[in-house]
């Protein structure tokens, strides 16, 4: 239990799924971005996004976990993409998931910083709002990208997060409401942090 009627609100809108009852929703008054922990396979939004890897053929993680909810066609689909980029995003159907699509994205791998990886993960949430707003989405559901097994400093994988979003949300007036899912109370408090602070 434990819902404000803010929360309600904003969760109403994703029609949050009974595993994701305990979840926490934060909203900042007349913000299009909201984090929550929770699993975002549950989720039912317009599109999700997938923290997948350049072959786009599935793996660990959020990548795995997607995979096995959505069921043998999304990877079937996806061999037909031919890959993806660091920084970049292809669509594909959301098939047994409760999204109707799945972007897939890839993040870069964590290097210290000095390689070019808060431009590249940046890009990894533009690329896949501008791909969303292609696709008529109005709801979209982000995982913390890069922040598990690419080893991105979760807190300052947030930072760039919302500061990307919100840049974007900017031109993309279509796209109605962005869904942090964070996994773990952790990376919701990282998001949290990053949504109250004024402007970076
Ligand atoms: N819902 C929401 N978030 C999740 C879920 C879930 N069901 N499962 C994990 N997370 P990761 P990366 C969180 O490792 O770092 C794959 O093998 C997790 O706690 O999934 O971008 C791909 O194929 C973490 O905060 O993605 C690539 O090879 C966040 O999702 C590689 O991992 C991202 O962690 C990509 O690594």
């Amino acid at each position: 239990g434990g819902f404000e009627p803010t929360m309600w609100l904003v969760c109403e809108r994703f029609r949050l799924i009974e595993d994701l009852q305990d979840a926490q929703c934060e909203r900042q008054a007349m913000s299009r971005i909201t984090s929550l922990v929770g699993d975002i396979t549950k989720i039912e939004a317009d599109a999700i996004v997938n923290a997948a890897n350049s072959s786009l053929l599935g793996g660990g993680g959020v990548d795995g976990a997607i995979h096995r909810a959505a069921g043998q066609e999304l990877v079937q689909e996806c061999r037909l993409l031919h890959g993806c980029k660091t920084g970049q995003a292809k669509i594909t159907s959301g098939y047994r998931l409760p999204a109707r699509h799945v972007i897939h994205t890839v993040g870069p791998v964590w290097r210290g910083g000095e390689e070019g990886e808060p431009d590249l993960l940046a890009s990894c949430y533009e690329t896949s709002l501008r791909l969303a707003a292609e696709y008529s989405c109005k709801t979209v559901a982000f995982p913390a990208i890069s922040t598990g097994i690419y080893g991105y400093p979760a807190d300052l994988a947030a930072g760039t997060a919302i500061k990307a979003i919100r840049s974007a949300l900017g031109d993309l007036p279509g796209i109605e409401s962005v869904m942090l899912v964070a996994f773990d109370e952790q990376a919701h408090a990282h998001l949290v942090k990053a949504l109250k602070r004024k402007e970076d």
